[in-house]
């Protein structure tokens, strides 16, 4: 007897051969089989704060040392991280579903960065990335993924210390204005840029099957487009090893780790890899 599992991944891999245009929502969760920290798990603490206080404008114009310290600290530690099979399962599916003719785009709250190295083209990164910097005046925006992305900041960054503040002059600069650098990435009480909310709301409107994985969803506007979906009767399913707020409104909720379940229910063998 074929247990719920294996009827329900049945049934969703049959939604998903007669889609047109899939979008996924990823959360920290897809991220932490690759051994990176999720936010709300025990991994998402750094020195004695939690990454919501730093991730704020009053952390930053509090301590910028303190906060370019925490995201030397991401940047670096992601660079030693690899995309796992979840990130490469749905690289592998959005090439398929082109070669299809279809729509296959991953919205993504993550800012490591790791769906880009996976492979995946159709990708929107809500909340910003890691290795981009945004000047804190003239707001010219840039990639950057030197190591250390300053001298002040080599060798910075440990959670098990709590060192003198580095001077803001020698902290990350503008190549155009020499002005004080940001991340360039939404933080919390910072609005989601107009041109990616704009991209949001096309995936929204012509989404035919929505993926939810990894997520706890509770950081708005993110945790929002599941009961927009569920009020077109659009099917979800969620991919999480916990229930959450999108769990009643999901059509299937798969239960374990996304690394194992993302590839069996794209059909995609990554045991050659
Ligand atoms: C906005 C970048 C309009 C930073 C992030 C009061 C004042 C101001 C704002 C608010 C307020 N109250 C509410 C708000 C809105 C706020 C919000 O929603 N807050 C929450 C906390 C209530 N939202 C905002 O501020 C957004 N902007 O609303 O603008 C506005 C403006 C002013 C005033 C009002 C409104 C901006 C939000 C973006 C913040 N930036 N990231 C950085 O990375 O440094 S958000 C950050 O947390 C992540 O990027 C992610 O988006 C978010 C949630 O984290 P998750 O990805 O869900 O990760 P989490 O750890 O929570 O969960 C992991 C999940 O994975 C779990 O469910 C776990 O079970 C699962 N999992 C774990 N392992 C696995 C797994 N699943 C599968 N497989 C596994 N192996
Ligand atoms: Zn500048």
């Amino acid at each position: 007897m074929a247990s719920s599992t294996t009827v329900k991944i049945a049934e969703f891999r049959r939604l998903l051969s007669h889609a047109h245009s899939v979008l996924v929502l990823t959360g920290a969760g897809i991220s932490a089989e690759s051994g990176i920290p999720t936010f709300r798990g025990a991994g998402g603490l750094w020195r004695q704060f939690k990454a919501t206080d730093l991730a704020t404008q009053t952390a930053f114009a509090r301590s910028p040392s303190l906060v370019w310290e925490f995201y030397h600290y991401r940047r670096e530690l992601v660079r030693t991280k690899q995309p796992n099979k979840a990130h490469i399962a749905l690289a592998k599916a959005e090439k398929r579903f082109e070669k299809e003719g279809k729509r296959f785009n991953v919205i993504t709250q993550n800012v490591d960065g790791l769906h880009r190295r996976a492979g995946t083209k159709n990708l929107i990164e809500m909340h910003g990335n890691l290795f981009m910097v945004q000047c804190t005046l003239c707001q010219f925006i840039e990639e950057n993924d030197s190591s250390p992305i300053c001298e002040s900041l080599r060798n910075r960054g440990s959670p098990d210390v709590n060192p003198p503040e580095i001077d803001e002059k020698d902290l990350p600069r503008c190549t155009k204005c020499k002005s004080l650098v940001r991340p360039h990435i939404v933080w919390f009480g910072e609005h989601i840029w107009d041109d990616v909310l704009e991209k949001i709301q096309k995936e929204i409107q012509l989404c035919d099957l929505f993926i939810v994985i990894g997520t706890s969803s509770v950081v708005y506007p993110a945790a929002g487009y599941a009961s927009i979906l569920a009020e077109r009767n659009i099917p979800i399913a969620e991919v999480n090893i916990e229930t959450t707020p999108s769990t009643s409104i999901a059509t299937y909720h798969f239960h374990g780790p996304a690394a194992q379940i993302i590839p069996q229910l794209l059909s995609v063998n990554l045991n050659n890899e």
